[in-house]
């Protein structure tokens, strides 16, 4: 099931739905590997999703600002590889949606529990804009909010579930977006988090 929520912006109901343990198991390894962490905004506020991440750069935001970085800064290591699950998933739903040869980099894993949100903003330190952004939603559900070009225009509301998958790409790569605040829950798989896997061709 294919929805448009606007030029460039996919969701596809259920998508990871057939591979939802070896997601959540991968999600597990990554992060025996690269534990969760609030990182720091460069304003010094903790975030209130705690993050992770894999493959050759992940994303991460500190006092000096925001980047990608091949090494993880809690362990000085390179972050983990990318499962080939994760990579799997992020190409096909790629191609699905009309982006095909998309080839991530960088995967950021986000985990939101009650009262995490992530307010508006537009994904901007990757280089390359024309390739688009692969979010695997796992979990309770939540909220998300897609902004236009400008942080002014009102955003729309799209309520994301366990096993959806958007791909954001073209006109829309560009638009604020956020997620509101995560309510308290329990999901058989997750338990109390929502996972969020953003894939993304960062270099
Ligand atoms: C989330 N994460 O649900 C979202 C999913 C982040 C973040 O926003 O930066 O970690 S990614 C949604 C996204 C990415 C790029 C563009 C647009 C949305 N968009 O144009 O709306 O944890
Ligand atoms: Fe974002």
């Amino acid at each position: 099931i294919r929805e448009i929520i606007t030029e460039g912006a996919v969701v596809l109901r259920g998508f990871a739905l057939a591979n939802e343990q070896a997601l959540l198991q991968a999600i597990d390894e990554v992060s025996q590997q690269a534990p969760f962490r609030h990182m720091r905004t460069p304003g010094g506020h903790a975030m209130s999703a705690a993050m992770s991440a894999c493959g050759h750069v992940g994303w991460v935001t500190d006092q000096r600002g925001y980047r990608y970085q091949a090494e993880d800064p809690e362990s000085g290591s390179p972050w983990p590889a990318m499962p080939g699950v994760f990579r799997r998933l992020a190409a096909e739903a790629a191609e699905d949606a009309g982006y095909p040869g998309f080839e991530p980099d960088a995967c950021l894993i986000n985990r939101y529990q009650r009262g995490a949100k992530m307010g508006l903003h537009q994904d901007r330190d990757e280089r390359d804009f024309s390739q688009p952004i692969v979010s695997v939603s796992l979990g309770l559900p939540m909220v998300f909010q897609f902004g236009g070009r400008k942080r002014s225009d009102r955003p729309l509301k799209v309520p994301l579930t366990h096993g959806d998958v958007v791909v954001w790409g073209g006109p829309s790569r560009l638009n604020y977006h956020g997620v509101l605040t995560l309510k308290t829950g329990h999901h058989p798989l997750t338990g109390p988090y929502r996972y969020n896997l953003t894939f993304r061709r960062a270099l």
